[in-house]
């Protein structure tokens, strides 16, 4: 086991501000200016920030010019520079263009697929320019509202023909997939992250190609968060995580970290920590819709908190006491030392 980490960044996206919109009422809060946004990042304890293509990029731009594209970058990376922040990633939104409504890589429209991977080649350029090598691929629309709509085993081939393009476009970028098993589409194509990490190997480039791992997506999957991130830190492919909670099997509910369940929070710092990780800390946390305006960014530097209160149970874990526990089979014992842990003991 790698040895643990002396410190943490701690990143988020745009989104995790937002408005308190849902499929069911309107905005309940102003969207707060991109700008006023960044200022708060440094305010909550966080120190870099992590981007759809057109956040980073004005969505008119997106799909025109790559010069005009790769302008309004530097302007973008001025102003991140300004506020002492760093780009963690550049994720290309392939879920919301009128393009990519039938999927992105997936889509039966031989013209859509191609929009998909032109539009990943620009978040590259994008990335390049913000000074990250790490593009994210959440695959929301690659999958499907009726098993019959698509070729499921195409579709595969055409991930890894879209990750390829990636690879074969940027030789220094490393591309990482953040699995999700349902919402917006009924059944996403990967599911998990075992299921991307074993497509990992068979593209170009194993070594570029690596996971996110989101606590609720595992949830969502009737998985264990710690489980998912253990195997994958085995493989060595860990490379970012987005933590939060999850109430059970329900939509994304994008809850604290630790709000639900501590011991599932316990159980992923401990992992991180034993496994070496070595990539940010993403929070990926919505604010309550009852939230209001002067409180909007609270849920974020709690989160924050309780992955450091976290980790210092995690650390004050005895680990020879522990190993005492496993040998005698002492499970009962194991369990009450750790939930005594949790309780302040
Ligand atoms: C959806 C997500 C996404 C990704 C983001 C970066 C909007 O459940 O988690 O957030 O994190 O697109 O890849
Ligand atoms: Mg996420």
């Amino acid at each position: 086991m790698a040895a643990a980490k002396t410190s943490y960044k701690f990143t988020f996206g745009p989104w995790n501000i937002s408005t308190g919109r849902d499929p069911f009422g309107p905005e309940v809060r102003k969207e707060l200016a991109f700008a006023a946004k960044l200022r708060e990042y440094k305010k909550l304890g966080f120190d870099g920030v992590q981007f759809h293509d057109d956040d980073a990029v004005s969505p008119d731009l997106i799909d025109g010019d790559p010069a005009a594209i790769e302008k309004a970058a530097t302007k973008m990376k001025k102003i991140l520079d300004g506020e002492g922040l760093f780009c963690e990633f550049v994720a290309p939104r392939l879920w919301e263009h009128p393009k990519t409504i039938d999927g992105g890589y997936t889509s039966n429209s031989v013209s859509d697929r191609k929009y998909a991977i032109e539009r990943s080649k620009r978040a590259i350029d994008i990335a390049n320019v913000l000074g990250t090598k790490d593009i994210v691929l959440w695959l929301a629309r690659e999958g499907t509202y009726i098993r019959e709509a698509k070729d499921p085993m195409a579709s595969i081939g055409r991930i890894v023909d879209a990750v390829n393009a990636m690879l074969d476009y940027d030789k220094t970028i490393r591309i990482l997939g953040e699995m999700k098993p349902n919402e917006p589409m009924d059944q996403a194509y990967l599911p998990t992250p075992g299921h991307w990490l074993g497509l990992t190997y068979r593209t170009n480039e194993p070594s570029r190609v690596g996971v996110l791992i989101e606590s609720a997506h595992s949830i969502l999957a009737g998985l264990d968060p710690s489980d998912d991130m253990a195997y994958v830190l085995w493989h060595g492919k860990l490379w970012s995580v987005h933590l939060n909670d999850q109430n059970g099997l329900k939509y994304d509910q994008d809850k604290v970290f630790g709000s639900v369940d501590l011991r599932r929070a316990f159980n992923t710092v401990w992992v991180l920590e034993r496994g070496g990780f070595n990539g940010c800390v993403g929070l990926d946390v919505k604010a309550m819709r009852s939230t209001k305006p002067g409180d909007q960014t609270k849920h974020l530097s709690n989160s924050r908190q309780m992955f450091l209160r976290m980790l210092e149970v995690a650390r004050s874990v005895d680990a020879e006491k522990v190993e005492a526990f496993r040998a005698e089979r002492d499970y009962e014992g194991l369990e009450m030392y750790v939930l005594q842990k949790l309780m302040g003991k």
